[in-house]
């Protein structure tokens, strides 16, 4: 355990994230944008009302506009701001770029959103600060883009580094010093603390790190759950998470196989809501999209036919939808007698859900 301790403690490891992501590309390419409130989102005023702020640059946000509010608000908080729809095929080639500057310092690169990644960099001779300090120059050079990286020895710790320092700065969080940057954190800035939790450790008068740390593992168990667990490693800077850099899985399904064949179409019917919902669920907890559904169907002589439906744009995660398909590709290929002894449902050719999408979900 000492061994394997010291090793764990002995990571270097980076969180990199750009600086208002969307709102700074649409300012990269427009200067004239800098001054004004910039929100990215469908003018509420050509759209109903409706709408969500996907992001918004600095200067609205002193106005108190953020990510997932209402398009509308943002508008009754900034009657003058600039409203720009999202223009996702842009901002997808500078996070290529980004993710390609990333995978020059290390191939343990584990991607999060768009504009965001960890790197494990435990294997590069420099030193965390340097090779921060050097990809954010990369960064700014090839992009003209400002990015944020923390650097420390796990994950939790790089994360709250990037946060801490935002915009376009660096945190470096150290053995020495962690406790110390954890003590002042306010406690919204930990993980998982959200305005739920947050009310109750108001209630309970915890403000920040240092007060989270004095809390019992019982009482946050007791007051929180699972979360309070958690929550009880966090403000002692313990986090054990590797960056999960290997490729992703190349699909995600479930099949099931009956005791009993099935006979009826309505047999079939119920098991594929069954199946699919089960897929639904994985996607989602594993925020995937893919663009292929596979259908894999055996009979009792162990004949097994698989038929995959490639579409351009990902499925979306309906229940009807794939239900619907799964059964078409069934009545397609079998005929009305049949004696079926397995059924599967899968998803290939995956990717990550931007938010946009998982908004969706
Ligand atoms: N995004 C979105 N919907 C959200 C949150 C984010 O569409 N609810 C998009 C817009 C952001 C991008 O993802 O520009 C990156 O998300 P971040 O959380 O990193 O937010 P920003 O980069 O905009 O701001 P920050 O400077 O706080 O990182
Ligand atoms: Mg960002």
């Amino acid at each position: 355990m000492a061994e394997f301790l010291t090793t764990i403690d002995k990571r270097k490891i980076l969180h990199v994230d750009l600086d208002a992501f969307y709102a700074q590309i649409e300012m990269r390419d427009q200067p004239e944008l800098r001054s004004k409130p910039l929100i990215i989102a469908r003018d509420p005023t050509q759209n109903n009302g409706h709408g969500v702020v996907a992001t918004a640059n600095y200067v609205a946000r002193q106005l108190g506009i953020h990510s997932a509010m209402s398009a509308f608000e943002a508008k009754r908080l900034a009657p003058n701001g600039i409203f720009l729809s999202p223009n996702f095929s842009k901002y997808k080639v500078v996070s290529a770029q980004i993710h390609d500057i990333f995978r020059r310092f290390t191939t343990k690169v584990e991607p999060v959103a768009f504009d965001e990644a960890y790197l494990d960099v435990t294997e590069n001779i420099l030193s965390g600060a340097t090779l921060a300090a050097e990809i954010r120059h990369q960064i700014l050079k090839e992009t003209q883009l400002t990015s944020s990286i923390g650097v420390s020895h796990n994950k939790l710790l790089a994360k709250l580094g990037s946060e801490y320092n935002k915009p376009n700065g660096v945190t470096v969080i150290d053995h020495e010093n962690q406790l110390q940057f954890l003590d002042y954190l306010p406690i919204s800035a930990f993980r998982g603390v959200g305005k739920k939790t947050k009310e109750k450790f108001d209630e309970l008068g915890i403000e920040n790190g240092l007060d989270l740390r004095q809390m019992s593992q019982e009482t946050l168990k007791t007051e929180f759950g699972k979360m309070g667990e958690h929550l009880y490693w966090q403000a002692r800077g313990v986090h054990f998470g590797a960056v999960e850099w290997q490729r992703q899985r190349q699909s995600i399904g479930k099949e099931e196989t009956f005791d009993h064949a099935l006979h009826d179409n309505n047999a079939v019917q119920i098991e594929f809501k069954k199946l699919v919902n089960s897929l639904i669920m994985s996607l989602k907890r594993q925020k995937l999209i893919g663009r292929t559904l596979n259908i894999k169907i055996r009979d009792d002589q162990f004949n097994t036919i698989t038929r995959a439906i490639t579409q351009d744009a990902p499925w979306q995660l309906n229940e009807a939808t794939l239900v619907m398909a799964s059964q078409a590709t069934f009545d397609d290929n079998i005929g009305t007698e049949f004696s079926v002894r397995l059924l599967g449902v899968s998803m290939s050719n995956l990717q990550s859900a931007t938010f946009e999408e998982m908004s969706l979900f």
